[in-house]
C-alpha cells in the first residue's frame, strides 16, 4: 500500500504498482483505510468505563493515570498467580511488530498465560505439517501457467482479491477453473466447474478423486516412490470411497464427481488454491491433509504452474529473529496456555478446573488483555463470550481504534494507533514477499502503537531489561534477517523470499525424510471426519435444527473490522441470512423478511435473503457484523459453538445446525 501525503493528510493511497501480487490494485475495504484511520469516531485518549460492564460508558482520562492504575491492578494479580493475566490477540494487525513482539516480551517477562493463536487457520496449518513438514506451497504467480485451477473453500474475490487477476490470466489463455464451495459465491460464478458440496464433506471428496487416480492409473507411480510415504495404506482406504459413497456424503451427483476427478487426473500442470473456509468444521485438518496429498499423487509438483497452496508463511521461517520475542524472559517458567477459540467458556472457569479434556484449567481468569482483536463478536458462541466479559471480577484492557463490542466491555481502552502511523515489518500467507510498513501520518491524537503501549507498562511495571527500551524502528530492524538489509527494504517497501521456483519438483519436503507424508507420526492416515453437526451426522438434533448454516465474510469487512466505516457498511446495508427459495417458501420466508435464526445456544435476528447462491439445507450469514449494529445486539457468532476441529485446535464455525423462522420487524 503507498500513500500520497499533504501536510499530514492522505491526498491518495493505493496499490504498489511493482509489488508482484498487489499490482497497484487494493481491495474495496482496504482502499478505505484513510476514511478508517480519520473517522470521527475513532478513540483518540485513554478511556476509563464508568457505567456497567459492557455499557460502553467511559470518561477520558490521562496515559499516566491509566498506565499507572493499570500496572497496579496487573501487579497485583500477578504477586498471587500471573497465570490469570491472559493476553488475547489476533489479525487486528499481522505484523511483526505490532503484533507480538513488545507485547510477547511484556507477557513472558510477567509469565502471564500463553494464548493458543487458534480462531483462523490452525487446522489447516496442522495439516501442512503433517503432510509436508511445514506451511509451505506454491507460488502464488505461477497459477497464471496452470492449465487446470481448483479453487477449493475460497471465494477469492472477496477475500483473496489479489489472486483473482492471476486466475483470470490462466482462464484467458485456457485454463479451467473450478470451485469447490457450498455457496454460489461470486467466484464460483466465473469458474467453468462449481461444486456445491455440505459443508465439511470436502474429505469424501478427496477421497473420491483418489478412488479415481487411483482406478484410472492417473497417478504419478515414480513421484509417489521417491517422494511420497505411506501410499499403500491410503491407496486401500481410497479404494472404499467410490464415487457413489461420496456423492452421498457430499450431497453432489456421481457424475460431478467422476467428471472433476477426471479434470484433475488429466489436466496438468493443475494447482489448488486451498483456503481457510473448508476447515472450519470437525473434520477440517482431516480433510485438507487429503487436498494436499491430491498433488502429490499425480506429480503435479513437478511443475511450477502445478501442487497446492493453502499457505506460504512456513518459507518465511528463516527469515524471522527468533529471539526477537525474548523467550528467555520466561526464566525458566512454563505458564499454561487458554485456547483463544474457548475464551466464551474458560471466562467462566473456576480455579483448578478439570476441563473436559481431563487437564486441570489453572487459576480463574482474572484479567485480560485484549489487541489487535474483537473477540465478543468474533469468538463462536459469543453469548457465552459476551457474558464472561460482563464478569464483574474480570479487570480487562483494550487497545483499540474504535469502541468495539470487546471494547465496550473494557475497564480501561488505550487509543492504538493505525497502519498509517507506526512501523511494521509483514510477511504474508499468500505471497511471498516482505514488505515494510513506514509511519505516513502522526499519531492521530493521544494514539500510541501498540509496542509503545507495552514499553510503557513494562516500564510501569519496573521492566528493566534493556529489550524494554527498544523503540518501534528498532523493533522493526531486529524483527527479519534477510533477504535484504532494513535499509534495502525501506528504499524498495519490499523484497522476495529467495526460494525456489518449482519448490517440490523432486521432493524435498520439509519433513525429516523430505517426503510428502500420508501417515503422520502420531495421527496416523486421514480420513473424513464428519461434522459435529450436519442432518446426516447428527439426524436427532436435525429433526430440530434442519439447515447447515456457515458464515463467511461479507466482501465488504474484513472479519469485524470497517463495519464502522459509513461507506463500507451502506454496501453491505445490513446483517443478511442467505437461503434457497424452496428453504425459504417451505417456512412461508420471502425475500427482505426479518428472521429469527435460532439454534440452542441463541438467537439471531437479520434479514433473509432468499438467493439461488444458497443451495438447499444450506444457510448463509455472512459476518462478521458488530454485535451492537445487529437487531437486538446480536451477530451469526451467537449461534456457532466453541468444539474443535480434529486437528490445530481451531473452531468449526461452519459446523453449525440452525432453523429459520419468520420474525416480527425490530423494536
Ligand atoms: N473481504 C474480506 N477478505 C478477507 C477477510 C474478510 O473478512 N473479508 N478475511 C481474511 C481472513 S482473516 C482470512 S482467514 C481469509 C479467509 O479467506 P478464505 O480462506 O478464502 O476463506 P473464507 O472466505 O472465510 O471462506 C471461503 C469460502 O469457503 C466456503 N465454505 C464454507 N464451508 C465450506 C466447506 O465445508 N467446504 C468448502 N469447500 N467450502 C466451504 C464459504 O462459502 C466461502 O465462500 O480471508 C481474508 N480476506
Ligand atoms: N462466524 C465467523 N466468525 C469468524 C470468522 C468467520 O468466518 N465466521 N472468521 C474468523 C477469522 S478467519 C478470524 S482471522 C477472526 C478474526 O478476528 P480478529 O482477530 O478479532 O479480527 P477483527 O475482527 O478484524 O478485529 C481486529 C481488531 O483489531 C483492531 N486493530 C487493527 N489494527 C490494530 C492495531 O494496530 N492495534 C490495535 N490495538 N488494534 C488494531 C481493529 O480495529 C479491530 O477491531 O475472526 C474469526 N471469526
Ligand atoms: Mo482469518
Amino acid at each position: 500500500m503507498r500513500v500520497t501525503v499533504q501536510g499530514d493528510k492522505v491526498v491518495k493511497l493505493y496499490g504498489d504498482p511493482d509489488h508482484p501480487t498487489t499490482g497497484g490494485a487494493l481491495c474495496t475495504k482496504v482502499s478505505r483505510y484513510a476514511e478508517r484511520t480519520e473517522h470521527a469516531e475513532r478513540v483518540l485518549k485513554p478511556l476509563k468505563r464508568v457505567g456497567p460492564k459492557g455499557a460502553g460508558e467511559f470518561v477520558e482520562v490521562s496515559w499516566d493515570e491509566a498506565l499507572d492504575d493499570i500496572a497496579a491492578r496487573l501487579s497485583e494479580i500477578a504477586r498471587r498467580d500471573p497465570q490469570a493475566i491472559v493476553p488475547y490477540s489476533y489479525a487486528g494487525t499481522m505484523g511483526m511488530v505490532q503484533g507480538e513482539g513488545m507485547a510477547a516480551r511484556f507477557f513472558n517477562k510477567l509469565g502471564a498465560s500463553r494464548l493458543d493463536r487458534t480462531i483462523c487457520s490452525s487446522a489447516g496449518g496442522d495439516a501442512l505439517l503433517a503432510t509436508y513438514g511445514g506451511k509451505v506451497g506454491m507460488h502464488v504467480e505461477h497459477f497464471a501457467e496452470s492449465r487446470l485451477i481448483v479453487i477449493w473453500g475460497s471465494n477469492s474475490i472477496t477475500s483473496n482479491l489479489h489472486f483473482w487477476p492471476i486466475a483470470l490470466a490462466a482462464k484467458r489463455a485456457g485454463a479451467t477453473l473450478v470451485c469447490i464451495d457450498p455457496r454460489r459465491t461470486e467466484t464460483a460464478e466465473k469458474c467453468h466447474v462449481h461444486l456445491a458440496l455440505t459443508p465439511g464433506s470436502d474429505g469424501a471428496l478427496a477421497l473420491a478423486v483418489m478412488h479415481e487416480l487411483i482406478v484410472n492409473d492417473w497417478l504419478d507411480h515414480d513421484y509417489i516412490a521417491r517422494h511420497v510415504d505411506g501410499w499403500d495404506g491410503l491407496r486401500e482406504r481410497a479404494l472404499q470411497w467410490a464415487p457413489e459413497r461420496a456423492a452421498v456424503e457430499c450431497g453432489l451427483a456421481v457424475d460431478q464427481i467422476r467428471d472433476f476427478a477426471r479434470l484433475y487426473g488429466t489436466t496438468k500442470p493443475a494447482g489448488i488454491r486451498l483456503n481457510y473456509g473448508m476447515q472450519r468444521v470437525r473434520g477440517g485438518g482431516n480433510a485438507a491433509r487429503l487436498v494436499a496429498l491430491l498433488p502429490c499423487l499425480t506429480g503435479a509438483w513437478r511443475h511450477r504452474a502445478g501442487g497446492m497452496l493453502l499457505s506460504a508463511s512456513g518459507w518465511l521461517k528463516d527469515f524471522r529473529n527468533p529471539g526477537f520475542d525474548h523467550p528467555g524472559l520466561l526464566a525458566g517458567r512454563d505458564p499454561r496456555t487458554v485456547n483463544m477459540v474457548t475464551i466464551g467458556d474458560d471466562l467462566q472457569r473456576q480455579t483448578g478446573e478439570t476441563m473436559p479434556d481431563g487437564r486441570v484449567f489453572g487459576p480463574r481468569i482474572e484479567a485480560l488483555i485484549v489487541y489487535n482483536s474483537n473477540p465478543v463478536a468474533v469468538a463462536p458462541d459469543s453469548r457465552r463470550v459476551a457474558a464472561g466479559f460482563r464478569r464483574e471480577d474480570l479487570f480487562t484492557v483494550v487497545l483499540e481504534h474504535f469502541l468495539t463490542d470487546t471494547a465496550d466491555h473494557a475497564d480501561y481502552v488505550l487509543p492504538a494507533t493505525t497502519q498509517l502511523e507506526h512501523w511494521d515489518v509483514h510477511g504474508s500467507y499468500g505471497h511471498t514477499t516482505i514488505v515494510i510498513n513506514e509511519p505516513a501520518l502522526t499519531p492521530r491524537g493521544q494514539s500510541r502503537s501498540n509496542a509503545a503501549i507495552f514499553r510503557a507498562l513494562a516500564q510501569r511495571m519496573g521492566f528493566t531489561e534493556p529489550c524494554f527500551r527498544d523503540d518501534d524502528e528498532t523493533l522493526a530492524r531486529q524483527a527479519f534477517k534477510g533477504p535484504v538489509s532494513f535499509e534495502e527494504l525501506r528504499e524498495v517497501g519490499w523484497a522476495r523470499l529467495p526460494l525456489p521456483e518449482a519448490p517440490f519438483a523432486d521432493g524435498g519436503f520439509p519433513t525429516p525424510s523430505g517426503k510428502a507424508r500420508c501417515d503422520a507420526p502420531g495421527i496416523g492416515l486421514p480420513d473424513h471426519v464428519p461434522p459435529y453437526e450436519s442432518v446426516r451426522s447428527a439426524p436427532e438434533l436435525a429433526k430440530r435444527f434442519p439447515l447447515a448454516m456457515i458464515s463467511p465474510p461479507a466482501r465488504n469487512f474484513l472479519n469485524s473490522t470497517f463495519v464502522n466505516v459509513k461507506s463500507l457498511r451502506a454496501i453491505e446495508h445490513e446483517p443478511i441470512l442467505e437461503i434457497a427459495a424452496d428453504d425459504a417458501a417451505a417456512r412461508g420466508i420471502a425475500d427482505g423478511d426479518i428472521v429469527r435464526v435460532f439454534n440452542d445456544r441463541g438467537d439471531y435476528r437479520c434479514a433473509a435473503r432468499v438467493s439461488a447462491r444458497a443451495r438447499p439445507g444450506v444457510v448463509h450469514g455472512l459476518g462478521v457484523w458488530w454485535r451492537k449494529y445487529g437487531l437486538d445486539g446480536t451477530n451469526v457468532n451467537e449461534l456457532t459453538h466453541q468444539k474443535l476441529t480434529d486437528l490445530g485446535r481451531a473452531p468449526s464455525f461452519y459446523d453449525c445446525l440452525v432453523e429459520v423462522e419468520r420474525a416480527q420487524a425490530a423494536a
